[in-house]
C-alpha cells in the first residue's frame, strides 16, 4: 500500500517528468516522438490520448491529473487572488456578494455580476501554486504532444469564475486568434482545471465530438444538438485541441463554478500574453521547462537589440550572471534544433 502511494506520487513529480527537450539526433523526421509516447504511458494517459485523437478533447480525473488534494490547493489560491485583486474572499458554495469594495487592484461592479468576471494575476503576483498547474507532468505531456516541446503559455493564470445565470449560453467557438481554415494539426490547444464540481446544470464547459476534424469555426448555432457537457468532479483536468468547438452552457445552479484555463500555443504564433516581471527565484526553482513556456528564453526578442544586442533577459531582475545566461541560451538552442512536426 505504502509502495502504490508512493509510486502515485512518483508519477506527479515534476523531477521524474519528461520536461526537457528531447536530445538532437540528426535525420530524425520526428524528434521528440518516443519520448512524449513515453511519458503519456508512464503516466496512464494513453486512453486520455486517443480521446484527444478522436474526440478533440479529453477529461483526466483527479487522481490521474495531478496529486491529491492539488485542486483544492489551486482553488485555495484562487480565492487568495480574487481577495487580493477584488478585496473580497469569495466562497463557491455562495453566489457572488452584490457589494464590494472599490479601493483595489481589479474593481468589479458586484450589482451586475451576471458577466462572467476573469480573475488575472500578474507577475510578480501569482500564487505559488500557480507554478505547479503549469508545471504539471499530466498537463505537459498531453500539450506537448500537440504543440511540441518549444510551444508556449499564450494566456495563463486567470480563472474563470461563474455565478448562477439562465441566460448565459456560450457560444461554440474554437479558441485564439487563427488561420482559416485551421491547420489539420493543433497549432494551440487548451488545459482546464475544474476547480468546483461541474455538472451540466451547473454550466459546464460542452464540446463538439469530433468537431476538430472540420478546421473552422462553427457557423451562429451550429453543432448546438451535438453538444456534450463535461461533468467531471473537481480536481479534474479537461484538454482540448486548438479545433475544437466548445462553449458552456447556462448555469442553473447557485454557488459558483471555478475553473482555470491555460490556453498554449506554437511558438512561431503570437502569444495573447508577454510575461514580463518573472521573479528571478521563480524561474531558480521551477523546471527549465517553466521558462521556455513563459517565453523567457526568446531568441527572438527585438528587446535585445535596444539593448545593443545582448541577451536582455524578462525576467525582472536580469543581472544574470554568465553561467545562468548560458544555460538559458543552451535551452534556446536545444529548442530550436528540434524543428519537426513533435518538436516545433
Ligand atoms: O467553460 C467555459 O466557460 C468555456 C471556456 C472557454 O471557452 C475557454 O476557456 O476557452
Ligand atoms: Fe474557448
Amino acid at each position: 500500500m505504502v509502495e502504490q502511494l508512493l509510486a502515485k506520487s512518483e508519477k506527479h513529480d515534476v523531477r521524474q517528468a519528461n520536461l526537457d527537450p528531447p536530445p538532437f539526433r540528426a535525420g530524425r523526421i520526428a524528434a521528440g516522438l518516443e519520448e512524449i509516447w513515453r511519458e503519456v504511458e508512464r503516466l496512464d494517459l494513453v486512453r486520455n490520448l486517443a480521446e484527444l485523437e478522436a474526440y478533440g478533447y479529453t477529461v483526466i480525473p483527479p487522481e490521474k491529473a495531478a496529486p491529491p488534494g492539488f485542486g483544492a490547493r489551486l482553488l485555495a489560491g484562487v480565492l487568495d487572488c480574487a481577495e487580493e485583486r477584488w478585496g473580497v474572499r469569495l466562497d463557491p458554495e455562495q453566489d457572488f456578494p452584490t457589494s464590494g469594495p472599490t479601493d483595489v487592484p481589479d474593481p468589479q461592479d458586484w450589482s451586475n455580476m451576471l458577466t462572467r468576471p476573469t480573475l488575472y494575476a500578474n507577475f510578480p503576483h501569482i500564487p505559488r501554486v500557480y507554478e505547479e498547474a503549469l508545471t504539471n507532468p499530466a498537463l505537459l505531456a498531453l500539450v506537448t504532444y500537440l504543440l511540441g516541446y518549444q510551444c508556449r503559455l499564450s494566456s495563463g493564470f486567470g480563472a474563470w469564475i461563474k455565478g448562477i445565470n439562465p441566460s448565459d449560453n456560450f457560444p461554440l467557438h474554437i479558441d485564439g486568434v487563427r488561420m482559416s481554415p485551421a491547420p489539420a494539426y493543433a497549432d494551440c490547444c487548451n488545459a482546464m482545471y475544474l476547480l468546483t464540481d461541474h455538472t451540466k446544470r451547473d454550466g459546464a464547459t460542452c464540446f463538439v465530438p469530433g468537431s476538430h476534424k472540420l478546421q473552422r469555426q462553427p457557423v451562429p448555432g451550429e453543432g448546438m444538438e451535438d453538444r456534450v457537457a463535461v461533468e467531471a468532479p473537481a480536481g479534474s483536468l479537461v484538454v482540448w485541441h486548438g479545433n475544437t468547438w466548445h462553449g458552456a452552457f447556462p448555469k442553473l445552479t447557485h454557488g459558483l463554478r471555478v475553473s482555470m484555463p491555460l490556453f498554449f500555443c506554437r511558438p512561431h504564433l503570437k502569444t495573447f500574453t508577454e510575461y514580463h516581471n518573472v521573479p528571478r527565484d521563480m524561474l531558480a526553482r521551477n523546471p527549465r521547462r517553466f521558462a521556455a513556456l513563459l517565453g523567457q528564453q526568446e531568441w527572438r526578442d527585438y528587446r535585445k537589440l535596444e539593448k545593443g544586442g545582448s541577451r536582455l533577459n524578462k525576467a525582472s531582475d536580469s543581472d544574470l550572471s554568465m553561467e545562468e545566461s548560458a544555460a538559458r541560451s543552451d535551452m534556446g538552442v536545444q529548442l530550436m534544433r528540434s524543428t519537426s512536426f513533435f518538436g516545433a
